[in-house]
């Protein structure tokens, strides 16, 4: 099996580290954390790390919760599993930040917990060159106003994995636009399409953070 396919089952089986005792089947086995040191290590690209890797092990899981053959703990373990690997990629992602482009306000929206998108949209823009202010998850509207209000000119980000959460990207896109007109609203996860984000009034959708870094590299010469 090669590294990546190693990498993504990993990730499937929410198998963190060697010394983690989950999943029983795989005690003492190398987890996350030392396949993708040694991939590393190895003059692995870090890009391909997370998307042959990471990546696919998260959608593998995904997957397989939508058909009920893994449940939430199991999407935990993956999700911790994830986030192993990703610690170590971060400084990779980050090497290009000598530079600060602007501020980069970033969250996931009011009642969505998940965080392993916007880690990496946080990632790629640190990488981009820009500041970033990471608000968390569960942010509400109020929350991104009042960073903004802070810090004007900043750039605010959302992100959100729910089709139950979506409309709190537009009651945020929405209040940051009725104080602050000329602030850059841009919004990714998951469920979103072009079509949602032009519906709510926001500036700008990409599938992917580099897509949104593209648009910026257009839009803030
Ligand atoms: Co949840 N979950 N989850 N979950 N979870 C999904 C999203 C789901 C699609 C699974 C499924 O049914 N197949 C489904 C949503 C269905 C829907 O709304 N249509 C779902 C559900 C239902 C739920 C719960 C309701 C389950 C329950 O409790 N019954 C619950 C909700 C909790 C809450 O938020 N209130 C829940 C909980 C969880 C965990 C906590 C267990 C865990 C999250 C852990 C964490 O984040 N720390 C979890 C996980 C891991 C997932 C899946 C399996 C993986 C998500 C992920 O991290 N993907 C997910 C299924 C899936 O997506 N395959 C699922 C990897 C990540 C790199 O991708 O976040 O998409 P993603 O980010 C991408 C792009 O979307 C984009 O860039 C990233 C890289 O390409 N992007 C942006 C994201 N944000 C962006 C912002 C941008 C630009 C791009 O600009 C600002």
């Amino acid at each position: 099996m090669e590294v990546y396919e190693k990498i993504a089952s990993c990730v499937g089986r929410g198998k963190i580290n060697k010394d983690a005792p989950y999943p029983p089947d795989m005690r003492g086995e190398d987890g996350v954390f030392e396949l993708v040191r040694d991939a590393l290590a190895g003059d692995a690209d870090p890009n391909d790390i997370l998307t042959k890797g990471l990546m696919v092990g998260m959608n593998d899981v995904g997957k397989k919760f939508s058909r009920n053959e893994v449940f939430v703990p199991d999407l935990l373990m993956a999700a911790k599993a994830m986030t192993a690997g990703m610690e170590q990629l971060k400084p990779h992602f980050e090497s290009g930040a000598a530079k600060r482009r602007g501020v980069f306000v970033v969250g996931t929206v009011q009642g969505d917990l998940h965080d392993i998108g916007k880690n990496l949209v946080r990632m790629m823009m640190e990488g981009a060159g820009y500041e970033v202010i990471d608000l968390g998850v569960d942010v509400a509207p109020e929350a991104f106003l009042e960073k903004v209000t802070e810090r004007p000119g900043s750039i605010v980000g959302l992100s959100a994995l729910l089709t139950t959460t979506m409309v709190n990207m537009e009651k945020t896109t929405k209040l940051i636009k009725e104080k602050h007109p000329d602030t850059l609203v841009v919004v990714g996860g998951a469920p979103l399409t072009q079509e949602f984000c032009d519906k709510i009034g926001a500036d700008a959708y990409s599938p992917d953070p580099q897509g949104i870094i593209e648009w910026l590299d257009q839009k803030v010469a």
